[in-house]
């Protein structure tokens, strides 16, 4: 038997709106209205500031470590700002941008970067699972909520996000195959911000594109500017009409840059040079999505000067809200509490021993 092609029908778009200067193509352009273009920029704005804050509040042994989302604003608030409310987000640990966004307020932000297991508890009604650390876990998780949403027959779907560096993970692989294979309503936003700490993209998988990998499994894949809120938003409005019409998920690959370190436990400047920091703080998604409003007539400088202003009231006044609560929550005895619904005998052992052992120190 001679051999034969199989013929694969593959190909990834790139979808770009924005130019540099922030320039949108007309006929692309997804026309949002203009109150959530406002609430889209000043999230961005707030999510901005808020690391540059919590950087400084870590130097300073206020917090501990975290992951900036700097650079990736675009990327996370064009995705977000594209579903409804009531669909689930599902995130990894960067997604500063999307959690202000769904309503997460910055003290529990704080609280959970300071220790304090409280701050991670997602508010009532708010359908979003916790930061997720080990990678690519939480995709399981996401797939596992949009079949339920499916099996129970209704209209919410599921974000979740991830880096370029889960993709390599197995846990990411088995994801997108179930959700495919069982049409699951899911959105994959894959912020492909170019390092896994100090792994380049381009050492982290020889494919061309991260979006290619959907095809193996049957699913659509795109790859869109991340530093575009507008194509991130067009793209994610796409997909989740797909997986509201029942046509299953999509894998979403935002081009973007992490503009700032890993966690506050990295140092960049070891591993990545100068010049590649500087092509893509050009590309930096916040003045671009700024000239883009203000051409527009959306938002003028003043209106952003009084921004800075109110958002930097906000930070600092989130700080000394969580600074207070700290005072209430500073029992080390918590960490006990949420493990097991009933302490086993070990675990009470050791309460126990922590409890005499402070009461004694304290006297
Ligand atoms: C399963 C697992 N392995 C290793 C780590 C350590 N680790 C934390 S973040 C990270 C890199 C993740 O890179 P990427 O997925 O690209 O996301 P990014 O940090 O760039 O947002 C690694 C290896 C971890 N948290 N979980």
């Amino acid at each position: 038997m001679p051999r034969k092609k199989v013929r694969l029908e593959h190909a990834v778009e790139y979808l770009s709106i924005l130019d540099k200067q922030g320039k949108p193509d007309k006929d692309l352009d997804p026309k949002i209205d203009k109150d959530t273009l406002l609430r889209m920029h000043r999230t961005m704005l707030l999510s901005r500031r808020f690391d540059e804050y919590q950087l400084r509040w870590q130097k300073q042994g206020r917090i501990g470590t975290f992951a900036p989302a700097k650079g990736q604003e675009a990327s996370q608030i064009g995705s977000i700002a594209a579903v409804e409310d009531d669909d689930w987000m599902v995130p990894s640990f960067r997604e500063t941008s999307v959690a202000l966004w769904r309503g997460t307020p910055m003290t529990g932000l704080l609280l959970y970067n300071a220790g304090y297991n409280e701050g991670g508890q997602i508010p009532e009604g708010q359908n979003d699972l916790p930061i997720s650390i080990p990678v690519a876990s939480q995709m399981n998780e996401a797939v596992g909520i949009a079949y339920a949403m499916k099996m129970q027959k209704k209209d919410r779907l599921v974000m979740s996000y991830f880096g370029d560096g889960a993709t390599s993970e197995g846990d990411f692989h088995e994801a997108l195959n179930f959700a495919q294979a069982f049409k699951t309503p899911n959105v994959f936003i894959c912020q492909n911000n170019q390092w896994a700490i100090s792994v380049p993209r381009e050492q982290q998988t020889p494919s061309k594109t991260l979006a290619q990998k959907a095809l193996a499994y049957g699913m659509p894949g795109i790859q869109v500017d991340g530093n575009d809120p507008l194509a991130v938003y067009a793209a994610t409005r796409e997909a989740a009409e797909r997986a509201r019409k029942g046509d299953g998920p999509t894998l979403i690959e935002c081009i973007t840059y992490r503009l700032s370190v890993h966690t506050t436990a990295d140092d960049p400047g070891k591993y990545r040079d100068e010049e590649e920091e500087e092509h893509w703080q050009e590309w930096d998604p916040i003045p671009r999505f700024q000239h883009y409003l203000n051409n527009h007539k959306v938002l003028r400088k003043k209106d952003i000067e009084a921004l800075e202003k109110e958002i930097d009231e906000e930070v600092k006044s989130a700080w000394d809200e969580a600074e207070e609560q700290m005072k209430s929550l500073d029992d080390p005895l918590v960490m006990f509490d949420h493990l097991f619904e009933e302490r086993p005998a070990y675990l009470e052992e050791q309460r126990q021993a922590m409890k005499q052992y402070r009461e004694d120190r304290n006297g």
